[in-house]
């Protein structure tokens, strides 16, 4: 034990000063702060014991068993031998960044013969089906496999939307930290992340050095490409993400949110002429990829031959890479029309993790592609290894699994983005109305009406969203709302939106509604984030210091910024349970039983066993609780308060 090995120690005997020990003998100090780390972890290991989890959903016991197995790939210059996944991957198309620059890179990708792709796994395609909640531990684990089996791919969309603030709210961990870690795993396939331009990975409008700062961070941590998006499509915020990405050194895919129908002649507002227009806006702020950003699956094969074939045609040396999600079901269509248009890249996801609200499936891109002339350089066989993986976690979260089970092509009215989907449809189903989800999306199409039909993506799809619930709860259809504008409470990012802060949108604010919903509010009229003032980033750095220490790092500071609350809840959990990122999901979403050991490694080399012994009789007066450990042989308790 340490107090022994401390009071035994030869220097502490002979009287020396404490400090200089410390300084002189890491080891013992290393050997402190695993102590400490340890009974942290045992804390939030009784917690659960005695609480249950704060954030799962409903486990089946199986289910929770399931282990997630690394799958093994088969060598490519022999299918006898098998991959060695720690020794280093083959180089791809991080090296012809970091060598030649993002012009490079973009020139180089466009000269490529095949199609490239990116796997959305590790972002989109949990965010859309999983509620954003697969943690680092499960994306460490195999990434080695991942940097082997996909080595030529465009990017590895792994950051960015969602999972910056669920990180930090859901799973108590630093986003920051997976950026690094898993860079250290795949050294050779350029990351990617999906940046809301001027809301940065948040919803509103921050000001212009918060944006920079967090560029440049992100560059700094291992991102590559930006897809830069705005949620109005609105290019004076668009162009502020577009600079900060390029002064970060990052490779700006700049995006074109596509909404409406260019196959269709009587979907007039968002027509082929006003995605032309906005490209070359695009293209005008020096851009080096452009990203068609189908962020509902609404691009339909026909209407991505017409949109992708009229870029590549007025752009012969612009990269295309092409983001869809497959609601309606013609996800994998649509990829391989973009393709044979002249796309460069297509977003796929590993096939378990593939479709509705999701990417299309990889495997059946990759094998429709293979001896064609528009081959992606990946082997169909390796995304079935990689798909076993991901099989056995998509179990293991399965509490949070909305539970979309087929297609809807009612997509193509409703308009909805995937990840809202999942949630809308989660949410009327906790509200227990099995009438309810129907309603959501039949307002929702007459919400998109109000608002003057707008591209819906975050947080424009929010706007919408908290609309048609509004109109739900409320009773009220279209006609009701533009009768009572003027005297209906309506949500705040309505009517924030109506005043203009998220940008102005393509055709402007519909009016009377405006004024009527608006009342006496200030009108933004331009770029919100423009008459902001600089945030003090040094200032908040001084005050985080004052309340966290001296752990408080540079990257803290951006998290901060941007998520105040949510930064201040997760720096709370991390003083009270330390790192939880190391521990097994399935120990982190549910409880160790009485018996069970469990292996948790700290650090590498530091592997604590953990076994739970017994959870104590309640404390009549204080309401708490002990619970027993074994820590590595030795016994421990934690004192945890019962909240049922
Ligand atoms: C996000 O902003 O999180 C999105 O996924 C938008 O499509
Ligand atoms: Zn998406």
């Amino acid at each position: 034990p340490f107090v022994q090995r401390l009071l035994t120690h030869d220097t502490f005997i002979q009287g020396k000063c404490w400090t200089t020990f410390i300084d002189d003998t890491p080891g013992l100090f290393n050997l402190v702060k695993q102590l400490n780390r340890a009974q942290k972890l045992l804390a939030y290991l009784g917690d659960v014991a005695v609480n249950g989890p704060s954030i799962a959903g409903q486990i089946s016991e199986p289910l929770l068993k399931t282990e997630l197995l690394i799958p093994s790939l088969s060598s490519k210059q022999d299918s006898t031998q098998v991959v060695e996944v720690a020794t280093a991957p083959t180089t791809g198309w991080r090296k012809i960044f970091l060598e030649q620059g993002a012009e490079g890179f973009a020139k180089a990708v466009r000269a490529y013969p095949g199609v490239l792709i990116t796997d959305t796994t590790w972002r989109d395609a949990h965010q859309s089906l999983l509620a954003t909640r697969v943690r680092t531990i499960d994306l460490l684990n195999i990434a080695p496999t991942t940097a082997h089996a996909l080595s030529n791919a465009y990017s590895l969309e792994m950051w960015g939307g969602a999972t910056f603030d669920v990180a930090m709210r859901f799973l108590y961990e630093d986003p920051w930290d997976r950026l690094s870690q898993l860079r250290k795993l795949v050294p050779n396939i350029p990351f990617q992340m999906l940046f809301r331009g001027a809301n940065a990975v948040g919803y509103t409008s921050y000001p212009d050095n918060v944006i920079f700062d967090f560029c440049a961070k992100a560059v700094q941590s291992g991102m590559d490409v930006f897809r830069i998006f705005d949620s109005l499509n609105y290019i004076d915020n668009m162009r502020l993400g577009i600079q900060a990405v390029k002064a970060a050194g990052g490779i700006v895919e700049a995006a074109v949110c596509y909404t409406g129908d260019v196959s269709d002649p009587a979907r007039t507002k968002h027509n082929l002429d006003y995605y032309l227009k906005f490209v070359q806006e695009l293209v005008d702020e020096g851009i080096h990829v452009l990203a068609i950003k189908d962020m509902a699956g609404l691009l339909k094969p026909a209407a991505a031959t017409i949109l992708v074939g009229a870029i590549r045609k007025r752009f012969p040396d612009l990269p295309i890479h092409v983001h869809t999600h497959d609601t309606a079901g013609t996800g994998v269509a649509s990829m391989l029309a973009a393709a044979a248009a002249g796309a460069d890249v297509i977003d796929l996801a590993v096939d378990i993790m593939s479709g509705v609200t999701s990417q299309p499936s990889m495997g059946a891109v990759v094998a429709a592609l293979e001896h064609t002339e528009l081959g992606t350089g990946i082997r169909q066989e390796d995304v079935v290894a990689l798909n076993s993986y991901w099989e056995q976690a998509r179990l293991l979260y399965s509490g949070f699994e909305a539970n979309v089970r087929a297609a809807d092509s009612g997509v193509y009215q409703h308009e909805m983005p995937g990840g809202q989907y999942t949630n809308l449809m989660f949410q009327a189903q906790q509200l227990g109305l099995g009438t309810q989800w129907n309603e959501i999306k039949k307002a929702y199409i007459e919400a998109n009406q109000l608002c003057g039909d707008i591209v819906k993506v975050t947080p424009s799809s929010k706007v919408v969203g908290d609309l048609a619930q509004f109109m739900v709860s409320n009773s009220l259809n279209g006609e009701g709302v533009k009768e009572k504008a003027s005297s209906l409470n309506f949500p705040t990012s309505v009517v924030e939106f109506f005043q203009g802060y998220l940008g102005q949108p393509y055709g402007g604010f519909p009016e009377p509604l405006r004024t009527a919903i608006i009342r006496g509010l200030p009108r933004i009229n331009g770029r919100p984030g423009a008459d902001m003032g600089d945030f003090d980033l040094v200032g908040l750095k001084t005050q985080l210091i004052k309340k966290y220490g001296h752990s408080i790092r540079d990257v803290d500071v951006s998290s901060a910024a941007i998520y105040p609350k949510v930064f201040d809840e997760y720096r709370q959990k991390l003083e009270a349970y330390g790192d939880l990122s190391v521990l097994p999901t399935r120990y982190f979403l549910s409880k160790v039983e009485v018996g069970e050991e469990v292996n948790v490694q700290i650090e590498k080399g530091k592997t604590l066993i953990i076994k739970l012994l017994a959870v104590g009789p309640i404390n009549a007066s204080s309401g708490k609780r002990d619970v027993f450990f074994e820590l590595n042989g030795e016994g421990r308790n934690v004192s945890v308060q019962d909240k049922n």
